[in-house]
């Protein structure tokens, strides 16, 4: 057992506030380290002590290994927290920040080593009983042997790139006409990508759902997990919107889920806070896919649900400490539902929109938790991460949790970026996610610009930038701004709705 005195954040926005408020409530003194970027960012002002890295660019500044393990050591600091991104799952940081005698708030280098190559991953769980999708348990390298396996898998398939994540090198196959072309391009993306051009083959599932379980170990050989988090609103792999619990598993398939998670992290001896990926099909059969060896995005929706703090666990299990409860303790106590808030624009393709947020106005009330790491009148830096923030709201069942999302977002006040608030917005009305029945192709099915200002309360300021339009268009007179008062403005828009479609 060794007691945590003073503890490092090797991140920035909110998940480096995230954690430092855990610290803080554990009487952990933290230090934040930031970008010439970051200057003013609110993870500075929290911390009790800041140190510049480095100019903006992240292998300048958060990305530097060697330079925060120095720091540490001049400030007599007992851990480091990596968050997530950055430095979270590097196996050589982890190693080097232990060799340093310094407390990696994670896994084991070892852990991440295996579970950040997924061929590695697949041959440490193979002792256990996890389900996985049909392929090959090797990489391949001889075409022919590739498209034989391919055929007997059975067409379409997935080249993979073993060292791969967030789905680069990863090419569909309809037919064996195609193999080549697609086996070539696999392999040059992931020499790009991860200078390891590694692939494998599988069964390509074609509507599955991502649903994912959160675990903790700890250094005694205890595992648990906290149940799943529905997460198949992705665009581009990049999650938009998650929720806890799903809402088609049964009770069993949970409990089952649970145990392969479980045995998953136990096959990798591993000890902190992880999350085992599954793909699940149409028949709620479910594959073991990858381990992520970090502390994710989306863990506040498994903490409301659980009122578990998953920081804190992280903290006590770096400390030595066992895990705080048993399995048999946790239940599902209602529902979560996340909407990830980024400065992109879901009216011009998503590209980011940097600015300065004019307006930042956060939504309150029952239920409602933001996490974010920026504050009105700060200018979003464009060598990051888009995301600004995370709306997380809970509610005794999914469609309070579902409501109380929508009323926040609808509080939410930005000005100066476009955000992804309204597509959420869009997302969390459809039918297919009200009603359960959504999987990974959620917004190439259902999702076009247009959605967003044609919905039956498309959001005011795009009303009336499509009335001015109308109304310049007919040459009629826009509605008094000054013998109305706001609200009759807004009423007299929304009167005007039926006229703009
Ligand atoms: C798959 C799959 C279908 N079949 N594997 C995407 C990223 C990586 N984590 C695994 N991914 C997938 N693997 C087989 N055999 C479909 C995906 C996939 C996906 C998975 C989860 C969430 C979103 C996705 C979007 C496209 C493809």
């Amino acid at each position: 057992m060794k007691k945590i005195h003073k503890l490092l954040v090797a991140n920035r926005g909110e998940i480096a506030l995230r954690v430092m408020r855990t610290a803080r409530e554990m009487g952990i003194k933290t230090v934040a380290i930031y970008s010439e970027a970051d200057r003013l960012a609110p993870h500075v002002k929290f911390a009790d002590e800041a140190v510049c890295v480095g100019p903006p660019p992240s292998n300048q500044s958060y990305l530097l290994g060697d330079k925060i393990i120095q720091i540490c050591k001049d400030l007599n600091v007992d851990a480091i927290h990596p968050g997530y991104g950055f430095l979270s799952e590097n196996a050589a940081f982890c190693k080097k920040v232990t060799d340093a005698g310094i407390i990696f708030i994670g896994p084991s280098p070892e852990s991440i080593e295996v579970m950040g190559d997924k061929l590695s991953s697949k041959h440490a769980v193979a002792k256990y009983n996890i389900p996985m999708v049909p392929g090959t348990p090797d990489a391949v390298t001889d075409r022919e042997v590739a498209k034989q396996k391919s055929k007997d898998i059975g067409y379409p398939v997935l080249i993979k790139a073993s060292a791969g994540g967030g789905g680069k090198g990863m090419r569909v196959v309809e037919n064996e006409e195609e193999f080549d072309e697609q086996m070539d391009r696999a392999v040059s993306e992931a020499i790009a990508s991860f200078g390891n051009g590694a692939v494998f083959v599988e069964k390509y599932i074609t509507s599955p759902k991502h649903i994912e379980i959160q675990v903790l170990g700890d250094k005694h050989g205890n595992i648990v997990h906290l149940f799943e988090r529905e997460c198949s609103v992705q665009r581009r792999h990049q999650k938009v919107v998650e929720e806890a619990p799903s809402a088609v598993l049964t009770p069993e398939i949970r409990a089952a889920m649970g145990q392969c998670a479980v045995d998953v992290a136990r096959a990798c001896n591993y000890y902190g806070a992880g999350t085992v990926e599954f793909i699940v099909d149409e028949k709620l059969d479910f594959y073991f896919l990858e381990m992520n060896t970090r502390l994710q995005v989306e863990h506040p929706v498994t903490e409301q649900i659980t009122g578990v703090d998953l920081v804190k666990e992280m903290i006590l299990i770096a400390e030595g400490h066992p895990i705080s409860f048993k399995q048999e303790d946790l239940t599902i106590n209602g529902h979560a539902v996340e909407c990830r808030v980024c400065a992109e624009d879901p009216r011009n393709n998503f590209l980011p929109d940097v600015g300065t947020l004019t307006t930042y106005v956060r939504p309150q009330g029952n239920g409602v938790r933001v996490d974010d790491g920026m504050e009105q009148g700060m200018a979003i830096p464009i060598y990051y991460d888009p995301m600004i923030a995370k709306l997380i709201t809970y509610g005794k069942d999914r469609n309070e949790a579902i409501d109380k999302m929508i009323r926040a977002i609808d509080e939410y006040q930005i000005t100066g970026i476009q955000t992804t608030l309204p597509f959420c917005k869009f997302v969390l009305r459809h039918e297919a996610f009200l009603s359960g029945q959504f999987d990974t192709r959620f917004i190439s099915l259902y999702y076009t610009p247009e959605v967003l200002d044609t919905a039956p309360d498309a959001d005011e300021e795009a009303i009336a930038a499509a009335l001015a339009a109308h109304l310049i268009l007919h040459k009629k007179a826009t509605p008094s701004q000054e013998s109305t008062g706001g609200q009759l403005v807004k009423s007299q828009w929304k009167s005007n709705r039926t006229a703009l479609r």
